[in-house]
């Protein structure tokens, strides 16, 4: 009888600067870097890091929307250079997009990742939303879908069949890769006690189990499994 395989990943998500201390700090995030520095100590087939690497004139900025004001929302159209005309009409793909402060901007301070997190545990860096017109909040590909990460070759090359995801922001980033890995056939769990989420309503973690992530309460619990 074959056994059922288990080779696990961990996807710590966006721990940077901004993030977490910076221009878009989520509540608490600081309270994330030690059970996340504990679960880099513990046996993964893999250990990535994702980093928002977004350009000045990035699509998410409220700076680059004139009369517009940070965590406002506007619609978005795809830029027509992702675009396969014969089957996708733009027009039909307008997206709600939160505006955010500027943040993450490739190459500066504020996207390298928090001083105190053990970044040479991990052995892959995946960047995302450095297309002008396209936000990226999952780590595989952007909010239309037209454009993809190494993220899922990486995984697949490797065998991982559970991916573990922790950082921030819960109801961004980690919720939309979370959605993803489940999506491309992976066991997804969110390490509850390693994520803290921009919002505080808690919608996220229904809204992602309803998609089949899996939870984990606390990250001592991953070193049993
Ligand atoms: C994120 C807002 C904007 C995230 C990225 O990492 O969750 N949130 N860009
Ligand atoms: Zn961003």
């Amino acid at each position: 009888m074959a056994t059922e395989s288990f080779v696990p990943a961990l996807v710590v998500v966006d721990m940077q600067n901004d993030f977490v201390t910076g221009s878009l700090a989520v509540p608490d995030a600081t309270k994330t870097i030690e059970p996340i520095n504990f679960l880099l100590t513990l046996d993964f087939k893999l250990k990535i890091g994702t980093q928002d690497w977004h350009p000045r004139n990035h699509v998410s900025f409220a700076n680059n929307h004139s009369g517009k004001n940070q965590f406002e929302k506007t619609t978005i159209f795809p830029p027509t250079k992702f675009l396969n005309s014969s089957i996708h009409n733009a027009k039909d793909m307008a997206l709600e997009q939160v505006l955010w402060p500027d943040h993450c901007v490739a190459d500066t301070r504020g996207a390298q990742f928090v001083p105190d997190l053990d970044v040479k545990r991990l052995q892959n860096i995946i960047t995302k939303g450095k297309e002008e017109g396209l936000e990226c909040y999952s780590a595989f590909c952007d909010v239309w879908g037209l454009t993809r990460t190494e993220l899922a070759t990486v995984l697949q090359n490797n065998g991982v069949t559970d991916v573990f995801l922790v950082g921030v922001a819960g109801d961004y980033c980690v919720k939309f890769t979370a959605i993803d890995a489940v999506k491309h056939g992976f066991k997804a769990w969110v390490v509850k006690d390693a994520v803290r989420s921009v919002s505080q309503d808690g919608s996220e973690w229904h809204e992602m189990q309803t998609e089949g992530v899996m939870f984990i309460e606390k990250s001592e619990e991953v070193a049993q499994i």
